[in-house]
């Protein structure tokens, strides 16, 4: 069959980086190495359900190896695959209490931040879940450049390189310092989203020749829209002020473009990219839920951060609702929880407002 030319994802990095004539290809290197261990969820994520019909017990597949439960699957793929790819000195994930140290000899000098499977509640019905990912440079001193590394050393040949590992400190940084940040998400496709701060790009993954293909170039999300996400069996959880403007996207304007249209889909990165596409705002705002932690749900490093970045970089806003813009934020934990106000310019706005009681 065939098939017309398009852009992979390999050489947007390669052409990104070729635009920075100082750059040494650490990124582009950090990059590729996520994207295989992107590709390699996605097909485990094909196989969801299947996994398990064909291990009879549920335990073990077909070749009677053990069946992982998808969200340990991807966090042990991008956990692995990344400990040794030699550009990052520190990782931190959903999946983990504490920070993950890379192989010895192996730190690089970026540090990355990621869900593993985002709206994993959702991974057992067929719905759309996904992976999301950031990265800092790290702060630490980086140590001796690497000498004489090969793939194909073996652990007793190999001579630790920078011999610095990262620590949690690397990681707690301001999103507004990110060099890159993304999401893979497994749906009817799946796609690649990814910004390191000029523009935003969408790659389309062609299965049968496993490669992502430039889909959607240059995305840009909506000034104004006429959709909301959020959880509503939430509600009664919420301050009045919050109340008072769902109750507001809920009345009846025409010439104000109201009602709005709710959609909610419970996973963020579906959310997230539908908002992204066809425009709309998504709040997981602080609640009453836990009145000891009335920080909302979401995770600032590796979830509220990189979509900031993105939706900024797409032209749109995040904030938390009480003042703050989410790439601002100086982090204190690595699993701190932030209320997120994430969506269109106009609306992000308008949620503001809202909450601040100036509406
Ligand atoms: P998870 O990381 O355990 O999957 O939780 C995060 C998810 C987000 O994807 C989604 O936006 C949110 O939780 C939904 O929460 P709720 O079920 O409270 O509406
Ligand atoms: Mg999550």
């Amino acid at each position: 069959m065939h098939r017309p030319l398009g852009i992979t994802v390999s050489r947007h990095i390669m052409d990104l980086q070729r635009l920075h004539p100082g750059a040494t290809g650490e990124l582009s290197g950090l990059l590729s190495e996520l994207i295989v261990a992107a590709k390699t969820i996605s097909a485990e994520v094909n196989m969801a359900g299947l996994a398990d019909i064909l291990g009879m017990s549920g335990k073990t597949n077909i070749q009677g190896e053990e069946v992982q439960k998808l969200d340990e699957f991807a966090n042990n793929t991008i956990k692995n695959r990344m400990a040794r790819c030699g550009y990052i000195c520190v990782m931190t994930s959903e999946e983990e209490d504490d920070i993950i140290p890379v192989a010895e000899g192996y730190e690089g000098k970026y540090t990355l931040a990621f869900d593993p499977l985002d709206g994993s509640s959702n991974i057992d019905f067929n719905v759309s879940i996904g992976t999301i990912f950031s990265i800092h440079l790290r702060k630490s001193d980086l140590g001796e450049p690497p000498v004489g590394r090969r793939s194909t050393d073996t652990e007793e040949d190999w001579q630790p390189a920078y011999g610095k590992p990262g620590s949690a400190e690397d990681l707690l940084q301001k999103g507004n310092k990110q060099v890159a940040a993304g999401y893979i998400i497994y749906g009817s496709s799946t796609m690649l989203v990814f910004t390191t701060g000029e523009g935003v790009q969408g790659f389309t993954l062609d299965p049968s020749v496993g490669e992502f293909f430039l889909s959607h170039p240059d995305m840009r999300i909506p000034e104004k829209s006429r959709y909301f996400s959020v959880n509503e069996g939430n509600y009664s959880y919420w301050d009045e002020n919050m109340c008072r403007y769902i109750d507001y996207l809920k009345e009846q304007d025409e010439a104000g473009g109201r009602p709005y249209s709710s959609r909610y889909i419970g996973s963020l990165v579906s959310d997230f990219h539908r908002n992204l596409i066809a425009g709309g705002i998504f709040l997981y705002p602080k609640d009453n839920k836990n009145p000891a932690k009335p920080s909302g749900k979401l995770r600032l490093l590796y979830e509220a951060v990189p979509l900031a970045f993105i939706v900024e970089q797409a032209g749109g806003r995040a904030v938390t609702g009480d003042g703050r813009n989410i790439m601002e934020i100086e982090p204190q934990e690595l699993h701190q929880r932030v209320p997120l106000i994430i969506g269109c310019r106009h609306d992000v706005d308008e949620a503001e407002d809202f909450l601040n009681g100036k509406k």
